[in-house]
């Protein structure tokens, strides 16, 4: 980036450099609103047009952009380097790599050519944004409650609740996460978290979705930053957690160990060759610093308040069931970066849905719903929300971790019976769709911690919040659910929980 600055003419050349040694990674913010022209989101009575629209960011979905390039910072159409990398002539990939994704001798599932998002076969050339959409405003609802759950709440407050979705005691007898106390802890992860969102953006045949080929898709740098952002706020929460000391005296503890094979950089101290735990802990020390951070000064009611203040408005809970309007500060830029110079193709946007929100009609579903301004009155009024019985509603599941030799998903739905089709492709956009669980695994072959895993038959658990299709439900005329409470919710999910498997690679 600093070579790029250097092209440019005076007087542009010093604002870059000083721009380009500032540089920080973005985070994808998943539950950051990109326009509040509304969306179609897929439910249960009928589609609900929602007023805010969490698809990716624009710059990331537009194939052509304008930039001021060097060196007289003119401004000239590109091919935008965020939409999708281009496989050179080799792809890059020798084919036996390709070989782990793509079955030889057979068409290829994924394109060798570009990254792709949720493409429909593998020869696109260009993501389909509407099912992309679709996914990431369908994962929202879940996605918050489970951001809030892993950095601040007691079940995640240990290292080895919070990481890893691995079980610790993993076997055939255990289903629960359990510490090494054999106490019951989190079934979520922070890398299941992180797993999910693969899936939510490749989509079944999209590069994300895979562990030897996500990288290659620009989106994967953002996410991942993102993923970081939650552990360092998870590390907010927790300061004084951390390790546990080695067991046997003489053994190296686990956070001295060397992350191979990330070098560490010569002007960096530290004892070895690598990094590891303890020198990667604070992000402060490798340079920088997230924005929930700025001024903060440690404490941590002060960023949980801010955490709320920016994300709040749009958690589905029982007590607080309705997606409200975001802050001033985190209203959608939309306005803003859609300034003239910014996207090449302003004249016929193809990511934008209507400027006039049009309230569904839909009527291919049979189950009818409440006008919303009864459903309010009735939210308060009745019994149905109390605050002593009701709760959150999660599936938490313990699965094989190498079931698949590969990627696979595992969707959950709360649907009368014959509302689930078996066609993979569908799954995700269904209106019944409570949410999912991706084991974003790579094939044995892969790696060589890869087929240790398998040979462990390591078993890895996972949460998904269910409360807000439930609240959902509860909406409904015909009564199906009653009320949040367990003598309601447990026969109701003997009916309609349902789930499928769908395996990723072909392998
Ligand atoms: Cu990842």
């Amino acid at each position: 980036m600093v070579e790029i600055a250097a092209k440019y003419d005076p007087p542009h050349r010093e604002r870059y450099l000083k721009a380009a040694n500032e540089f920080r990674l973005p985070y994808l913010d998943y539950f950051r609103a990109r326009d509040d022209r509304g969306v179609k989101v897929p439910g249960p009575s009928e589609d609900k047009w929602s007023k805010y629209d969490f698809r990716l960011p624009d710059v990331l979905n537009e194939p052509r952009i304008n930039v001021k390039l060097p060196p007289l910072d003119n401004i000239e159409e590109i091919d935008n380097p965020l939409y999708t990398y281009k496989f050179k002539d080799n792809h890059n990939l020798p084919q036996e790599d390709w070989g782990q994704v793509n079955t030889p001798g057979q068409p290829p599932q994924f394109s060798t050519s570009q990254t792709l998002r949720w493409p429909t076969s593998a020869t696109q050339t260009e993501h389909d944004l509407e099912a992309l959409s679709i996914s990431l405003n369908q994962a929202r609802a879940g996605g918050i409650t489970t951001f809030f759950d892993l950095i601040s709440t007691a079940p995640y407050a240990t290292l080895e609740a919070v990481a890893s979705d691995r079980l610790v005691r993993g076997d055939m007898t255990t289903f629960r996460k359990l510490n090494e106390d054999n106490q019951v802890i989190g079934s979520g992860s922070i890398e299941g978290f992180h797993g999910n969102y693969h899936i939510f953006i490749g989509g079944n045949s999209g590069h994300m979705s895979v562990v030897p080929i996500a990288a290659f898709d620009p989106v994967f740098w953002l996410h991942h930053a993102q993923v970081d952002r939650v552990w360092s706020l998870w590390q907010a929460f927790h300061p004084d957690v951390w390790f546990p000391p080695a067991k046997k005296a003489g053994q190296q503890a686990d956070n001295e160990k060397d992350l191979l094979p990330f070098y560490l950089q010569r002007d960096r101290p530290g004892k070895g060759k690598f990094y590891n735990s303890d020198n990667t802990k604070s992000t402060e020390d490798l340079g920088y610093v997230y924005d929930d951070f700025i001024g903060l000064g440690g404490k941590k009611d002060e960023l949980l308040s801010r955490l709320k203040a920016k994300y709040d408005w749009q958690r589905i809970k029982p007590d607080d069931p309705s997606v409200t309007d975001p802050n001033e500060a985190m209203k959608p830029l939309f306005n803003k970066i859609h300034s003239s110079y910014f996207l090449a193709n302003l004249k016929s946007p193809k990511t934008l849905t209507p400027a006039v929100p049009a309230p569904s009609t839909s009527t291919t579903r049979r189950r009818s719903r409440k006008p919303l301004q009864s459903l309010v009155a009735q939210s308060a009024a009745t019994a149905k929300i109390d605050a002593i019985f009701d709760r959150e509603w999660y599936v938490d599941t313990t699965v094989l971790r190498s079931a698949a030799n590969g990627p696979f998903t595992i969707y959950f739905f709360l649907a009368p019976q014959g509302e689930v089709t078996s066609d993979g492709a569908s799954l995700a956009q269904s209106p019944f769709l409570a949410g999912i669980n991706h084991m974003f695994v790579a094939s044995a072959e892969a790696c060589d911690n890869c087929g240790d895993l398998e040979a462990l038959r390591q078993m890895s658990s996972e949460t998904t919040p269910i409360t807000p299709l439930l609240l959902t439900y509860l909406e409904l005329e015909d009564n199906e659910l009653e009320s949040l409470r367990p003598e309601h919710v447990k026969p109701f999910l003997v009916q309609y929980l349902r789930w499928r498997v769908v395996f990723v690679s072909p392998n």
